[in-house]
């Protein structure tokens, strides 16, 4: 019989990856999504796999216990990975409350879930560089004193936290990956890279003139998605259940992003000014590309990131293979095929 995962939040740039990745490995995926007012498929659609007939859309909202507690019993699965979350740092400061009940209780329920249904269903939490916030040393790893700064990360690492207390209150296998930023063509256009690379195909087909960011001093390490969730499925082999970080060990600012990212459709920059004034200007045209808008500030930044992965390479044998000039390029690349195409992912 074939393994049998639940992955939750398959609607997601995560989900969608890590469905391609069980499939392709022989796996009956069983993928949650949420009822909402617009079907959200095109990620799978992308990849090809919405119609697999191995996969099957189940719907489930993971701050209801009850369905939790029925998902796992009608699925009968051996490893769920909890992806599911209100992901976007900044609307976690709009929206602390409800980013608390899913990206936080929502985890407790799963958990749950697995004690009353059968605990010997191996569980993935989705963990978070965010959990590291204002960082206590450079680079980060898995030892590394915690100090969230939003209610997303306070909220993932109460998550974290419970996986860690039923791994070892209940002897389940309860793994926490703590995955720094990853990105792909298929990631969510509110997130920094996917807005940039967006931005800067719609300024090569003269679709928009200027791209306006918040704090373009963060530091962040960037891998690619497709990698990470090889990590995840990894995690739920090894021989016991751990906590790993997943990370390139090279840090960029988003200014470094915003550079590769005109260089990958074919324009220099050259910036001027300080702070609000910042400004990013075509070094042929001198027009202006790129300004600053305070709107996009967060109350509390995470100023600099960078994860050291050794443990999942000597644990795990995982390991990251594609530069940030690659991911950029692909994902500018992926922008610029559908601004031409005018579709709306
Ligand atoms: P996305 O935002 O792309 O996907 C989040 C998923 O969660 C979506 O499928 C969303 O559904 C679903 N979801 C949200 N609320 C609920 C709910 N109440 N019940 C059920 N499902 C819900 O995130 P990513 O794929 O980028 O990330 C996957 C996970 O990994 C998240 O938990 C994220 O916090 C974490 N993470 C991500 C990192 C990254 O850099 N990408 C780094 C570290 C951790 P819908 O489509 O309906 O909104
Ligand atoms: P992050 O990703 O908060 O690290 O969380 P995001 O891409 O949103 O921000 C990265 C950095 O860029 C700065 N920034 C902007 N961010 C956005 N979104 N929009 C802007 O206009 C902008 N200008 C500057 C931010 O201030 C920040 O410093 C992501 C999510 O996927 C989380 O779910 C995940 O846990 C972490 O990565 C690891």
């Amino acid at each position: 019989m074939s393994s049998r995962a639940l992955i939750t939040g398959i609607t997601g740039q995560d989900g969608a990856y890590l469905a391609e990745l069980l499939l392709r490995k022989g796996y009956t995926v069983f993928g949650s999504y949420r009822r909402t007012s617009s079907v959200n498929f095109w990620r799978m659609e992308e990849l090809g796999i919405s119609t697999h007939p191995n996969l099957h859309l189940v719907e489930y909202d993971l701050t209801d216990l009850s369905s939790s507690i029925r998902l796992l019993q009608n699925t009968n699965v051996t490893e769920v990975y909890n992806l599911a979350a209100q992901s976007f740092v900044g609307v976690s400061f709009e929206q602390p409350v409800t980013t608390m009940a899913i990206t936080g209780m929502g985890v407790l329920n799963l958990l749950e879930a697995i004690r009353i249904v059968n605990k010997k269903i191996r569980f993935y939490q989705a963990s978070t560089s965010e959990m590291f916030g204002k960082v206590q040393a450079i680079p980060q790893l898995e030892t590394t004193p915690f100090y969230p700064r939003s209610p997303y990360g306070v909220a993932k690492l109460y998550a974290h936290w419970m996986t860690i207390n039923y791994r070892e209150s209940y002897d389940i296998f309860a793994s926490s990956g703590i995955l720094f930023n990853h990105e792909s063509p298929l990631r969510g256009r509110e997130f920094v890279t996917r807005k940039i690379t967006d931005a800067v195909a719609k300024i090569r087909l003269g679709l928009l003139d200027c791209l306006e960011l918040g704090n373009m001093d963060a530091k962040r390490d960037w891998g690619y998605a497709k990698e990470y969730v090889e990590g995840m499925w990894c995690m739920l082999q090894a021989d016991a259940p751990d906590t790993f970080v997943l990370a390139t060990n090279r840090t960029e600012t988003v200014r470094d992003f915003v550079e590769l990212a005109f260089w990958a459709a074919d324009r220099q920059l050259h910036w001027r000014g300080k702070g609000e004034d910042e400004v990013g200007v075509c070094r042929k045209t001198g027009k202006t590309l790129v300004k600053v808008n305070p709107a996009f500030y967060r109350p509390a930044e995470v100023e600099l990131l960078i994860g050291d992965p050794q443990k999942a390479r000597t644990v795990l044998g995982w390991e990251t293979r594609t530069t940030l000039e690659e991911l950029c390029q692909m994902m500018v690349e992926a922008d610029l095929r559908r601004n031409t195409a005018r579709s709306s992912y």
